[in-house]
C-alpha cells in the first residue's frame, strides 16, 4: 500500500489568465500525481466555495495563495500517511476537516486539488490509466467502456462572450458517429464550415471563453439557423443534433425570464424553447430556468421532458442532496457534473451514480475557466457517463480533454464503444 508522503500546492493560471490551484501528491513508493482546478464564470449560487484571497493588490483580489497554503498546511497534515488508493476515505477526511457544508473554511478549490491529485498519484502507483483506476477504486461494475458523446459549444453567448446572445452556449452533438474519433472529426469539420459561413456573413470569427464563435447575430433563432445550415453544408444532416445551455439564472430578473428584451414567465419561455427544439432538432437544454425556480422546473419537465433532456447545472450543482430533491420532484431528467461545484471526487461520483440509478442522463463538464488538466476525460469513461461537454474544438485547454479521449479510445481498442445518442435517447425513462 502506497501512503501519502507529501502534498505541494502552487498558484497557477487558468485559461482566462486568472489564478487557480494546482496540487501535487507524492506517495511513499515515489509515485506522484498533479491536478489543476477549473473555475466558472456563470457560477451557481449553491456551489461549494472557491476561496480567493481578496487582496486587491494581486490579481484584482482573485489570488489563491490562501487556498494553496491550506493545501500545504492543514490538508497536507491530515492526509499524510493515508492510503491514497482509498479515495472515499481520503475525501471524507478532507470534507470533515473543513467542517462546513460548502467547504467555505479551507476552500473547495484547495480540497478538490488534493482529491484529484491523490487519485492521479494512486493510479500512477498502481501503474494503471486513470480511467481504469477510477473504475476499480469506486467498484463500478461494468464491462463496457463507453466513450462519451462530445457536446461541442460552437457559439458562445451569455457571460462567456460579448455576442449579445442571452443563451450562453449553442452546442453540436454528433449522435450518429461510429466512434469517438469520428464524432470529433465531424464536430471539428462543422466548426470550420461555421467559421467560413460567419465570415461570409461579415461576422467576427473571434472566439469566446470556451472556443466557440461570438458573432453578433440578430436573434437566437438566427444562431440555430446558421448552425443547422453548417451541419447540412458539412454533409452531416441527420447525424448531428443541437443542444443549448441557457444558463437562465443570468437572465432571470424580477421573477421573469428576460429573453431578447422580452420578460417571459417560466411557462411562456417553455413554449419558446419547445418551438426552437422542434424546428432545429435540439436534444437537450441545460439550465432552461433559474437555479431556484423548482416549481418552474417541475412544470417544464412535465411538459417537455419526454422530448428533451432538461439538464440541471446551477439547479443541482453536482450536489447529491439537491439532486435527490430533483429526482423526487421530477424537476429535470439529466444532470451536469462539475467536480469543483461540490469539491471532492467521491461526492462527484456519488452524484453520477444517484443520477444514473434514477434514469437521469449524466454529462461530465468542464468550466469556462480551465487548465490543461484532462481529468474529466478519464472520469467520463470510468463512469460510462455517456456525454461530455468541454467546449469547441478550439483552444488547447478544451482540446486537451478531447485529445485525451482520442488516446483512451485508441488504448481501449475493440473494448471501447461510442455512446452516440444514448444519453439523449428516451428521456421518458427518467419520469
Ligand atoms: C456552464 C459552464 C461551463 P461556467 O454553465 O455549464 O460551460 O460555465 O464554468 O462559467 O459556469
Ligand atoms: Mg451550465
Amino acid at each position: 500500500m502506497a501512503k501519502i508522503e507529501s502534498v505541494r500546492a502552487l498558484e497557477i493560471l487558468d485559461s482566462r489568465g486568472f489564478p487557480t490551484v494546482s496540487a501535487t501528491v507524492v506517495l511513499s513508493d515515489g509515485a506522484e500525481g498533479s491536478a489543476g482546478v477549473p473555475s466558472g464564470a456563470s457560477t451557481g449560487e449553491h456551489e461549494a466555495v472557491e476561496l480567493r484571497d481578496g487582496d486587491k493588490a494581486r490579481y484584482f483580489g482573485k489570488g489563491v495563495r490562501k487556498a494553496a497554503a491550506n493545501v500545504e498546511g492543514e490538508l497536507a497534515k491530515a492526509v499524510k500517511g493515508l492510503d491514497a488508493a482509498d479515495l472515499a476515505a481520503l475525501d471524507a477526511k478532507l470534507t470533515a476537516l473543513d467542517g462546513t457544508p460548502n467547504k467555505g473554511r479551507l476552500g473547495a478549490n484547495a480540497i478538490l486539488a488534493v482529491s484529484m491529485a491523490a487519485a492521479r498519484a494512486a493510479a500512477a502507483s498502481a501503474k494503471t490509466p486513470l480511467y481504469a483506476f477510477l473504475r476499480r477504486a469506486y467498484a463500478i461494475k461494468s464491462d463496457k467502456w463507453l466513450l462519451p458523446a462530445p457536446m461541442l459549444n460552437v457559439i458562445n453567448g451569455g457571460k462567456h462572450a460579448d455576442s449579445g446572445l442571452d443563451v450562453q452556449e449553442f452546442m453540436i452533438v454528433p449522435t450518429e458517429a461510429a466512434s469517438f474519433g469520428e464524432a470529433i472529426r465531424c464536430g471539428a469539420e462543422i466548426y470550420q464550415v461555421l467559421k467560413k459561413k460567419l465570415a461570409a456573413m461579415k461576422m467576427t470569427t473571434a472566439v469566446g471563453d470556451e472556443g466557440g464563435f461570438a458573432p453578433r447575430l440578430k436573434s437566437h433563432l438566427e444562431a440555430l439557423e446558421v448552425l443547422s445550415a453548417s451541419i447540412a453544408e458539412g454533409g452531416y444532416q441527420g447525424q448531428v443534433r443541437l443542444a443549448l445551455d441557457c444558463a437562465a439564472s443570468e437572465y432571470y430578473k424580477g421573477g421573469k425570464y428576460v429573453l431578447e428584451s422580452k420578460p417571459l414567465s417560466s411557462s411562456e419561455i417553455a413554449d419558446v424553447y419547445a418551438s426552437w427544439a422542434s424546428k432545429h432538432g435540439i436534444v437537450s437544454i441545460e439550465d432552461p430556468l433559474a437555479e431556484d425556480d423548482w416549481a418552474g422546473w417541475k412544470a417544464m419537465t412535465a411538459k417537455l421532458g419526454d422530448r428533451l433532456r432538461l439538464i440541471g447545472d446551477d439547479l443541482f450543482v453536482t450536489n447529491p442532496a439537491r439532486l435527490a430533491r430533483g429526482i423526487k420532484e421530477k424537476s429535470a431528467n439529466a444532470i451536469l457534473i462539475k467536480l469543483n461545484q461540490i469539491g471532492t471526487l467521491t461526492e462527484t461520483v456519488q452524484a453520477v451514480r444517484d443520477a444514473q440509478k434514477a434514469g437521469f442522463a449524466t454529462i461530465i463538464s468542464h468550466r469556462s475557466g480551465e487548465t490543461e488538466d484532462a481529468f474529466i476525460a478519464d472520469l467520463a469513461v470510468a463512469l460510462n457517463a455517456g456525454a461530455i461537454k468541454t467546449g469547441a474544438p478550439c483552444r488547447s485547454e478544451r482540446l486537451a480533454k478531447y485529445n485525451r479521449l482520442l488516446h483512451i479510445e485508441a488504448a481501449l481498442g475493440g473494448k471501447a464503444s461510442y455512446a452516440g445518442g444514448l444519453a439523449f435517447a428516451s428521456p421518458a425513462r427518467a419520469r
